[in-house]
Formats: C-alpha cells, structure tokens, sequence
C-alpha cells in the first residue's frame, strides 16, 4: 500500500476473477497490444498495475481473484492487499467489474459486487469475451445478469465488450471520460 502514488488523482479499477481479461481490456482501450501483460492461463497479474490517463486519472488493473494455482500463502497476499485496497483506498471513484459473458456470475463476483456497494464504489458491470456468444446467447446473458444484479441496465452501467472484436470500445471510452 505504501508504494502507491500519493498524488491523489482518483483512481478508476478493474476488477473480476482471474481470466475474464481485465488486462486486455485496458489494451484494447489504449490501442495498445502489450501494454498490459495478458495470458490464456489465469494468474498473470500478480500485483496492482497503475496506468496514468492525460494526467488526469489512473487506471489500475487488478490481480484477478479466484487463481487456484498458486500457494495459499501467496493467494492470501494478494486477497489481503486487494482488500485492504478497496477498503482503505479513498481515491477509488469508480469500478469496472468484468464478468465473463458465457458464464453466470459466481460466488466471487457476489461477494465482490457486495464489497463495492458496501464501499460505495460506483460500479459499472462488462460482460466480456462477447465475440463467443451468438445473438440469442447474449440477450439471454443481458437479461440474466439485470435479474441478478438490480439496478444496472444495458448501456448505461452495463455493457457488452470484446477485445478481440472492439465491441463495446466506444461506449466505455465515452462512459469512462464523462464520469470523470
Ligand atoms: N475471445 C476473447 N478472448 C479474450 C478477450 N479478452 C481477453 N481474452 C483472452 O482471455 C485470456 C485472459 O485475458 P487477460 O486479459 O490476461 O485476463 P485478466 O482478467 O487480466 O487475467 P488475470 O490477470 O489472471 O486476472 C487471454 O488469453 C486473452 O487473449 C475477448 O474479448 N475475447
Ligand atoms: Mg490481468
């Protein structure tokens, strides 16, 4: 914690299980292939990265929770540094959840979305990999996901992305810089 910046920029996450590719959505935003490291085997961002916009705001891409193969004792450390973070981090104005669009949110995305609202944290959900999902699944996702989490309508805090694709691209820049 004490190796944050300590400029006091508000500070926007990205936050979500391991995999759902919070990594490869700031890429995609940023036009940038490598600028955050991105891998098909879940773990790959072991530490809070902080990316600086127009020196206006920080984005910071989150560890994904939820790895099961690293040692307990490390996965303790970065549950402990991630909640410690949320909690204590006055400068966290806004949050990305990614979720998996093939997938019903799970244990961790509860307990996450739960811990946000709690914080006050205003949220905005992804639903992400949206290129592998035909039409009929992504309706069904959409409706699924505005029955479990209340308040979040398509296109307003919740929206459908693809990095692969660069579905969604548009309207999370334009949500992102006029929140801010
Ligand atoms: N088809 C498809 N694959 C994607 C998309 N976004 C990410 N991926 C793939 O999913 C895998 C994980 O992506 P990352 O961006 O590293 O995921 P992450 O959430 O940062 O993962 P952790 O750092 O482990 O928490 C990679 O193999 C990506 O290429 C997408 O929109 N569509
Ligand atoms: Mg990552």
């Amino acid at each position: 914690m004490k190796d944050l910046p300590s400029d006091n920029l508000p500070e926007v996450i990205l936050c979500g299980r391991s995999n759902v590719g919070k990594s490869s959505f700031i890429n995609t935003l940023f036009n940038a292939k490598n600028l955050a490291k991105t891998s098909s085997t879940p773990g790959k961002t072991r530490s809070l990265n902080y990316y600086l916009v127009d020196d206006k705001f920080y984005l910071v891409d989150l560890p994904g929770f939820g790895y099961a193969k690293v040692s307990k004792k490390e996965r303790d450390g970065w549950q402990r540094l991630i909640t410690t973070f949320l909690q204590d981090r006055d400068q966290i104005v806004e949050a990305y959840h990614l979720i998996d669009s093939r997938h019903n949110p799970m244990e961790l995305d509860y307990m996450l979305h739960e811990f946000l609202m709690k914080s006050g944290i205003v949220t905005t959900i992804i639903l992400s990999k949206v290129d592998k999902l035909k039409q009929a699944e992504k309706s069904k996702a959409a409706k699924s996901i505005q029955g479990i989490f209340e308040n979040y309508s398509l296109n307003e805090n919740l929206f459908f992305f693809s990095s692969v694709k660069g579905i969604g691209k548009k309207q999370v820049l334009t949500k992102l810089t006029t929140y801010l």
